[in-house]
Order: structure tokens, then C-alpha cells, then sequence
């Protein structure tokens, strides 16, 4: 039997960090869907990350999204979070959303805007600087549409080059989270497409480096669990991106898709025992809730993780082990799936209630009057940055 008392501090110890533009509008190429009350300034994305830690407790960080964040003063805007009760988390670069991107940005044929893209990845340092953060995170939607268009290796090359001068710029205690994702917006070759060639620039580069697994950037049926487990034994594990997909690079709410794909995650992440704070990994949310009100589908996601690592760490470890080295195939089975049958909200309720919480985020976030208040207060809300 896991310790209960021992689940109950993991979970009250446990951190998620929000994603500044998951508060603003956004869409698919199709149509962006404006809500009332959206941010219209960095800070207020900021205060709407500062409310969903005020609900669930565990949210104590935002990751900004630069140049959707950009500010003229950031050691200023660092120290307006800690005023809402909030921390600055990553920082995460854009190389995306220029038109000299076109054909790449630190993989591009040109040197100059190989230049330019670089140059934005040293500017991300400098406000990491100026705002305490740690985490440089980078995700490259390099790549090319059509065999031939570049050289798949050269492209390789610079993308090693621009990630060495960047990884040289970094600080004693700031790292690089390396992002991969399959394809889009590059529909023939992406230049980091796998875990496996982040995995090897991460080596490359030295122990700063580190992977970032976005949990909607794989090919369906990918087992991400087995990369979680593969990279924690190399210490290579630096990030999530969480989000749930039913297709491609969906963005829905974390454990919305499949819940029990997030807990075979969370699963790993226990027994590797990387849970802990202390440990280093950034547990972050990556999501655009397009339909749905931003801020409750934000607690829901924070909720959906926890209920997950609740769930892994009931686990019966000790059960598991006798069954798995007995090569009891059905017992072993039965040890994990009766963790994941659990209903542990009550102990969830329990967990925040200790920590002076309401049981239930959402329903104390709907009584705050806190959406009314900022529907009322913030006209002309901006998009998130999707086309903006
Ligand atoms: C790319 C991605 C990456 C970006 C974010 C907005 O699909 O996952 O992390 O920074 O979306
Ligand atoms: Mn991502
Ligand atoms: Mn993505």
C-alpha cells in the first residue's frame, strides 16, 4: 500500500507553471473566437496566471512568450508578478512568426537571418537576466515542404551552430529546454522532429541542455512514456508542454483526450523520481482553449495533472515489483490499473483543503466574481499571438 500521508505531501508539493498566452485569445486558421475579458498587456495575462495559483495552489509560475510579452522593462514586469504572487517561469523564444522565416530562421540558407534568429535567442538570455528566469526554452519551426528544397544535413549544421552560441551566452544556473515536435509548420522534414535529435544537440551542447516533451507533438500512437522513462535515466528530462490531442497538435486541456496516456506519464515521472521540485523539471502547460472560458480551463488542466499524479503515486510499488519479477503478467496489470481506477478526488480536496484551499478551484473560481470583473474591465482584448 502506498503511504498516504507521504501521497499527500507529494501533491502539495507539486508544481505547474501556466502558459501567458494560453490567457489570451486564439484560434485554428480558420477563425479565432474573441472572448470578453481577455488580457490586453503582459501583466494582465500575468494576473489571470496569479488567479489560478490563488484557486489551486500549485500554479506559482508563467512562462512568457517573447516577442507576444514584450515589454520595455522586464526586471519591471518581474517584479509586478511577484506583487500578484507569481513568479516568472520560462522563457520562450519566437522564431516563427516573421516573414524572413520563411524558409527557416537558425537553419535558414541565408546567414543573415540565421543572424537575426540567433540574435532573438541571445535577446531571450538578456530578459531571462532581467527577469530571474531560468529556463530558455526553444522550439524551432524550422524544416521544409518539398525533398530537395534544402540540405537535410546542412540544416543540421547551423542548427547546431546557433544552439552552441546560445548555450555559450547562458548563465551558471540557466539551462535550454530543447523542444521538438513532428511536423507542422514544415510538412515534408521538420529539422528537430524527435526526441531523439533534440536528445543528441542536448548532448552536443553539455549538461545546461536539456529535452522538453510537448505531449502533442508526436505521431499518433507515439509511447511518450517510454521517452519520459528513457530520458530521466539519462537526466536528460528538463520539460513538459502539456496538452492533450485527439489528432495533431491539438492544444486542448491536459488529460482532457486521455487521461490514462497522462498518467502512464505521471507514472514514470514517480518512479523516476522526478516529481520533487528540487529535482528540475518544469512541469508547464501548453494549451490555446479556443471555445472554452480560459482561466476554469486552465484550473481544469492543473486539476487534470494532479488527479493524474495522484493516481501514480498510489501506486503499489512494492505489489508492482513482486508481481513484474514473478512475470505475472495479469498482477502487474492489475496493480497499475487499480491506481488508475481510483476516484482520488476527495484526497485531492483533502490536499488543498490542508493548504487552505477550496476543494473545488473551479467552482470557487466562478464565485470569485473574478470573470465579471476583468469582462467588465478589459475592452479590446488581444490575441494571443497566433497571427497577431
Ligand atoms: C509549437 C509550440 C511551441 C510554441 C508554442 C506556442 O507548436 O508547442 O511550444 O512555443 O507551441
Ligand atoms: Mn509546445
Ligand atoms: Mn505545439
Amino acid at each position: 500500500m502506498a503511504d498516504l500521508a507521504a501521497v499527500k505531501r507529494a501533491l502539495a508539493a507539486q508544481r505547474i507553471e501556466t502558459p501567458s498566452w494560453a490567457f489570451g485569445n486564439s484560434g485554428t486558421r480558420f477563425k479565432v473566437f474573441a472572448q470578453a475579458g481577455v488580457p490586453r498587456t503582459p501583466e494582465e495575462k500575468i494576473a489571470d496566471a496569479a488567479t489560478v495559483h490563488k484557486y489551486t495552489g500549485i500554479a506559482p509560475t508563467v512562462a512568457l512568450h517573447i516577442p507576444w510579452d514584450k515589454v520595455d522593462d522586464y526586471a519591471a514586469l518581474g517584479e509586478y508578478a511577484a506583487s500578484v504572487g507569481v513568479g516568472i517561469g520560462a522563457i520562450n523564444t519566437n522564431v516563427f512568426q516573421d516573414d524572413d522565416y520563411k524558409l527557416g530562421s537558425v537553419t535558414n540558407p541565408d546567414p543573415g537571418i540565421r543572424r537575426k534568429a540567433t540574435d532573438h535567442l541571445l535577446e531571450a538570455v538578456d530578459i531571462m537576466d532581467a527577469t530571474g528566469s531560468q529556463d530558455l526554452k526553444l522550439w524551432f519551426s524550422d524544416g521544409i515542404n518539398y525533398p530537395g528544397q534544402d540540405d537535410l544535413r546542412n540544416r543540421q549544421d547551423r542548427l547546431a551552430a546557433a544552439l552552441r552560441e546560445t548555450y555559450d551566452r547562458l548563465g551558471d544556473n540557466q539551462r535550454i529546454l530543447l523542444e521538438y515536435k513532428l511536423f507542422e509548420p514544415a510538412f515534408y522534414a521538420t529539422d528537430i522532429p524527435d526526441w531523439g535529435t533534440s536528445y543528441a544537440h542536448c548532448i552536443e551542447l553539455g549538461e545546461k541542455a536539456t529535452v522538453c516533451i510537448d505531449t502533442g507533438h508526436h505521431a499518433p500512437g507515439t509511447n511518450i512514456e517510454f521517452i519520459v522513462a528513457f530520458l530521466l535515466r539519462q537526466k536528460k528530462l528538463g520539460a513538459f508542454d502539456f496538452n492533450s490531442r485527439f489528432y495533431a497538435d491539438d492544444d486542448l486541456m491536459a488529460g482532457a483526450a486521455d487521461p490514462f496516456q497522462l498518467f502512464r506519464i505521471m507514472y514514470e515521472i514517480v518512479r523516476g523520481g522526478a516529481l520533487d521540485p528540487a529535482y528540475g523539471i518544469n512541469f508547464m502547460l501548453d494549451q490555446c482553449h479556443n471555445i472554452e472560458a480560459k482561466i476554469p480551463a486552465i484550473i481544469r488542466s492543473v486539476m487534470n495533472i494532479q488527479e493524474a499524479t495522484a493516481k501514480a503515486l498510489l501506486v503499489d510499488r512494492e505489489a508492482l515489483t513482486k508481481a513484474q519479477n514473478d512475470g505475472d503478467v495479469l498482477e502487474a496489470n492489475a496493480v497499475i490499473m487499480d491506481a488508475y481506477n481510483t476516484d482520488v478526488r476527495p484526497l485531492l480536496g483533502e490536499v488543498r483543503a490542508d493548504a487552505g484551499l477550496d476543494p473545488n478551484p473551479i467552482k470557487a473560481y466562478r464565485e470569485s466574481g473574478y470573470q465579471e470583473q476583468i469582462v467588465k474591465d478589459r475592452v479590446g482584448g488581444e490575441q494571443a499571438g497566433w497571427g497577431a
